[in-house]
Parts: structure tokens; sequence; C-alpha cells
């Protein structure tokens, strides 16, 4: 079954014209893209007398998108609506191409599969660049290229090369649409598989372009899929020109540029200059038996389970206790200082690009919940009932690997991506509130840091003050995953989950972090917590997932003031009962999950000593005095 795109002929109602300049060389031409699918049912070419309609009144975007199709010379423009009809023909034109595969429709309607260019299946950091006028703004945290270079750089692989092909304009808007965090943008790009991933990632369409017109600025974003060539693949950022450019891969946070790019390297940018943070967390709220809901912001690095957490299911006995979760957002939020001197976030995004292998039932049944129907999967195997599969979904054997090729269960090679996603809007999640929706956004009552940690980083504990907890948040580290490419398993300092999206030097950023908390009246708490704890077998100690819940408990006493905490050098620590571990099946080893190991913290902190200098002049000196006093306390 083919979604159906509503009328059968020509129609103008939610659609908007582009003049193509006369001037183009080659190809251009004067065109209507209804987005009906090509062949037997017809694209609509234009011979419309609205041919002279504004696609824009907004003069700025209007000229951009003219000098980005004069260099990239498309056949056709399309500026996108978000309308379900225009979905429905793109859908439909993938089809056609073989860009998407239909999946089961029985069991999963409205469900696709996308299957990318072997060596296009993750961000790639060493070709993602800061171009900021002075190398030193953009800092050693970033690659760096000065914005002449990389124009002169990114000109040269777009001219020309959306040639035969079609422009899609995508206004969209992060955040609320009527709040006034939000922030918008304009992504060009040649992928229809790109416009498909931002209807759901973003609030995109003819409402964005309203807010564009009103407001008069918007982030420029130009992405082409280009040749897939590794060797012509750039990801730009020129955040004092609000710009990012893209070139050659189609992949995720490579070529949606709302999400990392815009979401995080440019508005984190923006954030400085203006009072608030963009930050690499998921918000979630939690319900207690009492009925009130706290709001939690947490940061984890790519693949380390941030979906799992914003979309938890309480574990018996919480669930009958009356414990309730509420997901506002699973990897991007912005934090603004609000009046009465709290912290308010708002989710940016509007969907999921989230890690398929290792979502279950067990894992994250909400997820699951939410990808029978209406959802992108990228990468991921079928099987011979042509249903979507990953590893740790169950236990059937899949009947074709990622590829596209026969899976052979012997190899012991893996049938989906590490890297696997799909792409879900938020409103499919059974914990989805509409608090997301919210323009002023939720309260945060406590920051949460996580790290991959197999050693020392204990289980949870508590910053004394919002300093310590930006050093917590400076310091930290974790094991690399499948999310971007190069070696997995290698602990790297990944201060606030933020290394691979800050778009300015990290020295500036924590200083910025000290700001913000100065300004705050009644600042969140901090905590660092780590769900990866091994012991000397290599298993993981704590069981993670829903029970993650428990230690979220003992969090939110905190901030309540209703649990107790023991003082340690490094930070706060529960009590070695003060986190439950009624009802688990197994009690697991609560005083190494626990322990502080202070010899060891001795070593960690010569370490972070080393890694805060590298951002010297610009580390603030309250981070390093925070070393000074931990060390001190240790002895
Ligand atoms: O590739 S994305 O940046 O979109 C996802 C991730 O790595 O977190
Ligand atoms: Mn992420």
């Amino acid at each position: 079954m083919r979604p159906t795109t509503g009328t059968a002929g020509p129609t103008t109602s939610g659609l908007r014209w582009k003049r193509c300049p006369e001037s183009w060389p080659g190809s251009a031409r004067h065109e209507f893209e209804q987005g009906g699918r090509a062949g037997p049912r017809q694209r609509q070419r234009n011979p419309h007398p609205l041919e002279d309609r504004m696609t824009t009144s907004l003069t700025a975007l209007a000229e951009w998108v003219d000098s980005v199709a004069a260099l990239t010379r498309p056949e056709r423009i399309h500026w996108c609506t978000g309308s379900a009809e225009e979905n429905a023909g793109m859908i439909n034109g993938m089809l056609d191409t073989g860009d998407l595969i239909e999946l089961n429709q029985a069991t999963h309607p409205e469900c696709y599969l996308h299957r990318s260019d072997p060596h296009d299946v993750a961000r790639v950091e060493h070709l993602t660049f800061v171009c900021t006028t002075r190398e030193e703004d953009a800092g050693p945290n970033n690659h760096w290229m000065s914005p002449d270079d990389a124009h002169r750089k990114m000109d040269a692989l777009f001219r020309g090369c959306m040639e035969g092909r079609t422009l899609y304009v995508i206004p969209y808007c992060m955040g609320p649409i009527d709040s006034p965090f939000a922030r918008l943008g304009v992504e060009i790009t040649d992928s229809a598989y790109v416009v498909a991933n931002m209807r759901k990632m973003t609030r995109m369409g003819a409402d964005a372009l309203a807010r564009i017109e009103q407001e008069g600025s918007f982030v420029r974003g130009l992405h082409s899929t280009g040749e897939l060539d590794p060797d012509r693949r750039f990801i730009m950022h020129f955040p004092e020109e609000l710009q990012i450019q893209s070139y050659g891969s189609g992949y995720g946070g490579n070529a949606l540029l709302g999400k990392k790019c815009h979401a995080l390297r440019i508005a984190s940018h923006q954030a400085r200059n203006e009072g608030w943070l963009a930050e690499h967390m998921l918000i979630v709220g939690i319900e207690n038996p009492q009925g009130e809901t706290r709001y939690v912001a947490a940061a984890f690095p790519s693949a380390c389970g941030k979906t799992n957490l914003a979309m938890l299911i309480p574990p018996e006995p919480y669930r009958s206790a009356g414990w309730k979760v509420h997901t506002v957002g699973d990897d991007i939020c912005w934090l603004h200082p609000g009046e009465d001197g709290r912290l308010y976030a708002i989710n940016p995004e509007a969907g999921y690009f989230g890690v398929a292998p290792g979502t279950s039932t067990r894992t994250n049944p909400n997820a699951l919940a939410m990808l029978d129907h209406d959802a992108i999967f990228t990468n991921v195997a079928v099987t011979d009932t042509n249903e979507p599969w990953w590893e740790d979904l169950d236990d059937r054997i899949p009947a074709l690997d990622w590829k596209g090729n026969k899976f052979d269960p012997t190899t012991g090679a893996r049938a989906a991506h590490p890297n696997s996603r799909f792409t879900v809007s938020m409103t499919q999640c059974p914990s989805y509130t509409d608090e997301a929706e919210n323009p002023k956004g939720v309260p945060i009552d406590a920051i949460i840091f996580g790290g991959r940690r197999a050693t020392l980083a204990p289980l949870v504990m508590e910053a004394r003050d919002w300093t310590h907890g930006t050093f917590l948040g400076a310091a930290m580290a974790s094991e690399t995953t499948a999310a971007a490419t190069g070696k997995v398993g290698v602990v790297r300092r990944d201060p606030m989950a933020m290394k691979p999206f800050c778009g300015y030097n990290f020295g500036d950023y924590w200083a910025h972090w000290l700001n913000v908390g100065e300004k705050l009246e009644h600042p969140p708490k901090i905590f660092q917590v780590n769900w990866f704890r091994r012991d000397q077998d290599g298993k993981f100690i704590w069981p993670g997932f829903g029970e993650n819940l428990r230690v979220l408990e003992w969090i939110l006493k905190r901030c309540a003031g209703d649990a107790e905490a023991v003082d340690t050098p490094v930070g706060r620590l529960p009590q070695p009962d003060a986190i439950s571990t009624d009802g688990l099946n197994a009690t697991p080893d609560m005083d190494t999950l626990l322990e502080v190991d202070l010899p060891g913290w001795k070593h960690e902190l010569e370490d972070v000593e080393k890694h805060l200098a590298k951002y010297s002049p610009r580390t603030p000196k309250a981070l390093v005095d925070e070393l000074h006093r931990m060390r001190h306390e240790i002895g």
C-alpha cells in the first residue's frame, strides 16, 4: 500500500511556487513540483498562471535561494510545505528511485527502510569544522578552517552539484512554533530522504516559513549528498554567519542540519551571546505517587541510552505505586533562565532519531510501541516477512542484512548496522507529554551528566554546588560508540557530552556555564551517573534501563530535601541503602557501585588537569580551583 496523495490531479492548496531566475546557466527552468511520484501517476509541469507568485515575502531568503540555485544549478526547485500530501508524494518518489523500501504494511503501516551508502553510516567528526574568524574561538575541541578557505572549498564542491536534481527548500522551526525560545532555520538540500526525515524531526513547512518571514532572521543550511565520496565530504559551520554547509553525506547528523549542526553547534554559539545554554540532553518529567512531576535534563554521549532514559517505564514495584514518566525530549535541550530564578527547558526537536540495535521490550518498550507505524528506518535488517529487525529485538533470524544481502547467521556478523536508526515523530511515543509544546518550557530540578565508564565513576553522586557540577561536566569521560566513525570503546573526555557538538572553545563554554549558574537564584542540582560500571568478568553491575528510576528517585529526593547524602572529596553519594533494590531479581553489588576509589580519583584528576590545561588560557580559574580543592581533600 502506497501513501495516497489525496488528490489525483494538480492542486495549488498548500503548495508554493518558485520562479527560477532566467539568468541561470544550463538546465534550470520554471517548474511546478507537486511532489507526485514520477511515472504513470505523473509529475505536474508548470503551465500555471501562478508562476510569478512569490515564494516568500522575505527578500533575504529569496535571494539566498536564488544564489544557491545559481551555484548548484538544480533542475527544479521545490518549497516544502510540510503537508501530508507533499509527504506522500515524496515517499512515492523515493519508492520509485529505491531510496526507500516499503516494509510490511500490514504489521508496520507507513514504515519504510532506507539503506545508506555503506561508507556513509555515521557522523564524521574528523570532517566536521567550525569556521570562525579566529582559530582560538573554535578552540582545541573543534577542527577549524578559516571562513574564506572553507567557503572556497565548499563553493567548488557545490558548483553544479544539483544538475538534474531537485533543490528542496525546507523552512523549519526548532522548538514549539509559538515559543520565544524557538529558533528558525532553512535547509536547502537535494535529498528527498532528508526532507522526509526533517518533517518528522522538526516543525517544518508553511508555519515555520510564516514565522521566518515575520522575524526576518534564520540559520542557513546548505546540504548536498554530492557523490557520497568520503574524500569529498565536509560538514562546515560558520557560527558568525549563522550558516551551515554540508557536502558528501546523506547520513543523520551530517545531513539533517536542524539537529546537531543547528540545534547544538550553531545554537551553542547563539546561546552564549544571548545568555542561555544549548545542550546535548534529554528532558524527562518524573511523576511520583503524590502526583508531583519534576523535570530533569541529562547529558550522555551519543548511543549511551538517552532515548531509553527519556522514555523509561517504571519497573515494579514503582509502577504499581503510581510512578509515571513523561517524555519531553531525548537528545537536545535548550535551557533558559526564567524570571523566577529557575532554569527552563525546551526540546527544539519534534521527533526522535534513535539508535535501533538494543531497543527491545526489555530495554525500551515505549520506543518499540512507537515504531510499528509511520517510521523511517535506516540501515536495519529485515525479516522474511519484511519487518524491520535489529540485534536484541527478538530471537528471529533476519532474512537480509542492512546492506540488503542475504543474512548468514553462521558468520557472526551483525545483521543491522550498529548505528542503524529509526526516525519517528515524538507524538507517537506512549509517554509523550504535551509539555513538549509548552512555549515556556519545563522547569528543571536536576541536571545529570553521565558517561560510559567501566571503572571509577560511581553509580551516582551529587555535586556540592553549581561550580562543582560544572567541573564534573567538564571532566566527563566516556567510551566511544558507533554513533561516530572511528574506534569504539576508547575512553575520551567528552565534556557535557558536547565534545562533537560545541560550536566554540570549551574554555569559553565552561565560563558561560558558570555565568549562567550565577544568574540563577534557584539553580538545578547537578549530578553525575554511570550505568555502565563493569565487574571483573566484564559484566555490567547495574541492571540499567527502567531500573534507573531507582537512581532518579534518590536524585529527586535530594532535590526535594528528602534524602541524606555522604560527603566525599569527589562528591556527595547516597548512603549504602538509600537506593532501593526492592523487587530486583538479584541485588547488585552496591558497595562497588558506590565506592569512592580515592587513589583512582587522584590519578583521574591528573588526567583532568591535563585536559583542562588544553583550553588554557580560556579555562575558567574557578574550575582549576575546584580541581585543587578536590585534590587537597583527597590528600
Ligand atoms: O547522527 S546524529 O548526530 O544525528 C545522532 C547522534 O550521533 O547522536
Ligand atoms: Mn545525540
